[in-house]
C-alpha cells in the first residue's frame, strides 16, 4: 500500500490513522484512512520539493531586498536551487548593482543550461564586463546554453592566470561544463600539461586535472600505488604512570600560569583515554588522568590552515575571507595575532613550528622565538611566564600513505608492541569505509602515527617536568581537525571536526575528570588570553572555557567548509549536543569531488574503485550521489557517523527549523564572506 521509501516516514497522525483500520469499521472508512495517510505523504513530498531550506522562491526574493549584504548574497546563492522556476529572477539579477549577485546569477544560469535560453540576451550584454570573474561566470553560462566554440574565451584566458582563485575558478567552470566542452578539450589538456610535472600552483594543476577528467567524463583517477606489505603485531603498553605534579596552592596556580599548547595534526578522538580500544596512547592517557578530557570539542572547519587562521585571530575565518584552503588574505585592521597581546602583558611566546595563518603575518612581532628546534620556554628571562606552542606533525594525513620503509623509520623509537596490526583493524573501521586490505592498513598506520605522536607528547611533558614547570603550567592538548581519511578531514561531519582536547591544570581543575561542554578550538584564543590575565578583545568570537573568566556554554557550535585545494564547495553547519544541521549551498556538486592531494589516500582509491565496480553498500555509496540534498540533519548521538539524513522527516521539522534559523542568524552575525564568490572577494580585497 505504501511506497517503501515513504513507509518509514512518521507524521503526527500517521500512527492513529494506521491503527484505525484495526478497529471494526466499514471498508469505506478503511479506504479513507489509508488514503489520508498516503495523501499526507504525497502532499508533504510536493511541499518539500517546492521549497528550499524553509522558504519558497518568493521568500528568498524578499531576502534579496534586504539591507544586509550577507542576507542578499545568500538569497542570490540559494535561488539556483529552484532551477528553471528561478530563471526570470536570475536573469533580472544579472543587472544587479552587486557584482557578487551578478556572478551567482550567471553561474546558476550556466548550471541550468538549455532551459535558461531566455537569459542569453542579458548574458551577452555582460560578456565584456570589466570584472574578470564576471566575464568567466558569463562565459560559463553562455557556453552552457549556446556552446563553447564562440563563448569560451574568458575561461581559457582564466586558466592562463597565475592567480590561484582565478585559475581554479576558470577550471572549475570548465569541469562543470563537462562533455559540453569537448571541442576545447585539447586546449585545456595542453594547459594541464604545462603544469606537469609539478610546475606552478598545485591548486590550479588539480583543477585542470578535474576539468580534463570531467570533460572526458571518464570519472576515475588512476590508482595511487603504495608498496604492499603487512603490519606488525600489536600489543598493549599502558606505559609507566609517573607521579602527578607536586603540591601547590590553588590560588597561586591561578596567577598568570604558563600555558603550553601541544597541538597535533589530523586526528579524531582515537585515543585510549577517549575509549578507543585499538589505540595505544599511554602518555595522553596519563595526561587525561591528571587533568580534564573534553568529549565535545570541535574545530569550526575541517582543515589545517583554516583552523589555524581562526585561532591566531580569534575570529571565524569566514568573517574576514580566510575560509579557503589555501589562500593569503589580510586580517581586519584592528586584528593582531593574539600572542602580540600576551607579549605586551609580559609573556614569553614561542611557536614550534607550524604557522599556516593564511596571511602575511610578521612572525618576529608575533613570537619571541619561532620555527627553530629550540623554540620553547627555555630562553625566557628568569621568572617570566611563557606561552609555548609545540605542533606535532607525525599524525598528518600525508604520513599514512608513504612506503613501508619510511613508515618503519618514523616509528623507530616506538615500542614494537605499540605497532598496530591491520588484521585487527576491521572492527574499528567507520561504516563509511569498505573493509579492504588498504583501508585496514590505512587505519593501522593512522593509529601507529598517533602512537608516535603520543611518544613525542611524553617527551615534551618530561621536559616540562625536568624544568620544574609542570605545577605552574596549563597544558592544553588539541588536534587541528579530525582524521585525514575519507569524509574526515576537510568535511564538517564530526569525523572532520570532532577533536580530542585534554587540559591539565594542576591544583585548579582536578584530575581524571570529564567535561562534556561544547568547546571550539576557536575558544582557545580568548581562553589563553584570559588565563594570562589579558581581557579578550571585543572582536574575538570564541568564548573563555577555562579559569576565572569562564563564560557559559553555548547552545550550539557552527562550522564552515569552503574551497579545499582545487575543489570549490560551500557548506555551513550548526550542531547541538544531539543534532547536526548542514546546509548545502552547492547541492549540485557531488560529495565525491576529486582533490588531487586527498585522492592519494588508499582508502579513497578503494572507495572510488568499488563505487565504479558497484561493490559499495548503501551507506558507503551515499558519498557518490550525483547531487547533495540541500539540507542534512543527523542525530549525532544515535548516528555518530552521520549516515541517516533526517531532514525530510516530519517529526524533526521543529529541530530543523530551529537549527536552520540559528545558523542563518550566525552567518549574518559574523558576516559570512563565503557568500561572496572567491574570485570576486579577492578582487575586492586587493
Ligand atoms: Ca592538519
Amino acid at each position: 500500500m505504501l511506497h517503501s521509501e515513504q513507509a518509514h516516514i512518521e507524521t503526527p497522525h500517521r500512527k492513529e490513522l494506521l491503527l484505525m483500520p484495526k478497529l471494526p469499521m466499514n471498508r469505506y472508512l478503511y479506504v479513507a484512512c489509508i488514503a489520508a495517510v498516503c495523501s499526507h505523504f504525497s502532499t508533504s513530498k510536493i511541499l518539500r520539493a517546492d521549497e528550499v531550506a524553509g522558504r519558497n522562491l518568493a521568500g528568498w526574493k524578499k531576502d534579496l531586498a534586504s539591507d544586509n549584504r550577507t542576507v542578499r548574497l545568500r538569497a542570490a546563492k540559494t535561488l539556483g536551487a529552484f532551477g528553471t522556476e528561478a530563471v526570470p529572477t536570475l536573469t533580472e539579477l544579472l543587472g544587479d548593482q552587486d557584482v557578487a549577485v551578478q556572478y551567482w546569477a550567471a553561474s546558476h544560469l550556466g548550471n541550468i543550461g538549455d532551459a535558461a535560453k531566455s537569459s542569453v540576451r542579458k548574458l551577452k550584454e555582460l560578456f565584456d564586463s570589466e570584472s574578470q570573474p564576471i566575464r568567466m561566470a558569463v562565459s560559463y553560462a553562455l557556453c552552457s546554453i549556446e556552446g563553447v566554440d564562440e563563448w569560451s574565451g574568458p575561461l581559457l584566458e582564466g586558466i592562463e592566470s597565475k592567480q590561484r582563485e582565478v585559475g581554479c575558478t576558470a577550471a572549475d567552470f570548465l569541469a562543470r561544463l563537462g562533455p559540453k566542452a569537448k571541442s576545447i578539450l585539447g586546449k585545456v589538456e595542453a594547459k594541464h600539461q604545462e603544469y606537469l610535472p609539478n610546475q606552478g600552483d598545485y591548486h590550479i594543476r588539480g583543477s585542470l586535472e578535474n576539468a580534463v577528467r570531467d570533460i572526458k567524463n571518464d570519472g576515475l583517477l588512476e590508482n595511487h600505488k603504495r608498496p604492499k606489505g603487512g603490519g606488525t603485531p600489536r600489543g598493549k603498553n599502558p606505559g609507566k604512570l609517573k607521579t602527578g605534579p607536586g603540591p601547590r596552592g590553588a590560588d597561586q596556580a591561578r596567577q598568570r600560569p604558563n600555558v603550553l599548547w601541544i597541538s597535533c595534526e589530523d586526528i579524531s578522538p582515537n585515543l585510549g583515554c577517549f575509549g578507543d580500544e585499538y589505540a595505544s596512547t599511554p602518555n595522553l592517557d596519563q595526561l587525561a588522568s591528571q587533568g580534564v578530557r573534553f568529549t565535545q570539542a570541535f574545530t569550526p572547519a575541517g582543515v589545517c590552515a583554516v583552523v589555524r587562521t581562526g585561532i591566531i585571530t580569534g575570529m571565524y575565518p569566514i568573517s574576514f575571507g580566510g575560509q579557503h584552503m589555501r589562500s593569503v588574505v589580510k586580517f581586519p585592521e584592528e586584528v593582531k595575532p593574539f600572542p602580540v597581546y600576551l607579549r605586551e602583558a609580559g609573556y614569553f611566546c614561542t611557536n614550534k613550528a607550524k604557522t599556516d595563518y593564511q596571511s602575511n603575518v610578521d612572525m618576529n612581532a608575533t613570537w619571541d622565538r619561532h620555527g627553530g628546534a629550540h623554540s620553547d620556554w627555555r630562553e625566557r628571562k628568569t621568572g617570566q611566564p611563557f606561552f609555548s606552542v609545540i605542533n606535532l606533525t607525525c599524525s598528518h594525513e600525508s604520513q599514512i600513505r608513504h612506503g613501508e620503509k619510511t613508515h618503519a623509520g618514523m616509528l623507530a623509537k616506538l615500542a614494537p608492541e605499540q605497532r598496530h596490526d591491520p588484521d585487527l583493524a576491521a572492527p574499528f573501521l567507520p561504516p563509511i569505509y569498505p573493509n579492504t586490505l588498504e583501508a585496514r592498513k590505512d587505519w593501522a598506520w593512522y593509529a601507529d602515527n598517533i602512537s608516535e605522536m603520543d611518544r613525542q607528547v611524553g617527551e615534551i611533558l618530561q621536559r616540562l617536568e625536568d624544568d620544574g614547570l609542570a605545577d605552574n603550567t596549563v597544558v592544553i592538548f588539541w588536534s587541528d581537525h579530525g582524521r585525514g581519511l575519507p569524509r574526515g578531514k576537510r568535511w564538517i561531519y564530526d569525523s572532520g571536526v570532532h577533536v580530542p582536547v585534554i587540559v591539565r591544570w594542576p591544583q585548579v581543575m582536578g584530575q581524571g575528570r570529564v567535561n562534556d561542554e561544547l568547546v571550539s578550538t576557536e575558544d582557545l584564543t580568548a581562553t589563553t588570553l584570559s588565563l594570562a590575565g589579558v581581557k579578550p578583545k571585543d572582536y574575538m568570537q570564541g568564548r573563555v572555557f577555562l579559569g576565572d573568566g569562564k563564560q557559559p556554554e553555548p547552545e550550539m557550535l557552527f562550522y564552515h567548509r569552503d574551497r579545499m585545494d582545487e575543489a570549490y564547495e560551500l557548506m555551513r553547519a550548526a550542531r547541538t549536543h544531539r543534532f547536526k544541521y548542514i546546509r548545502n549551498y552547492e547541492p549540485e556538486r557531488t560529495y565525491a569531488q576529486h582533490i588531487d592531494y586527498m585522492d592519494m589516500m588508499p582508502t579513497l582509491v578503494d572507495l572510488r574503485q568499488m563505487h565504479k565496480d558497484g561493490k559499495l553498500n548503501a551507506v558507503q555509496e551515499r558519498f557518490f550521489a550525483e547531487r547533495k540534498p540541500i539540507e542534512e540533519l543527523y542525530d549525532v548521538v544515535s548516528d555518530p557517523h552521520e549516515t541517516r539524513n533526517l531532514a525530510e522527516l516530519p517529526e524533526f521539522q521543529s529541530t530543523l527549523t530551529h537549527l536552520r534559523k540559528s545558523l542563518e542568524e550566525w552567518q549574518v552575525e559574523v558576516g559570512d564572506m563565503g557568500m561572496i564568490p572567491e574570485a570576486i572577494m579577492m578582487e575586492s580585497l586587493r
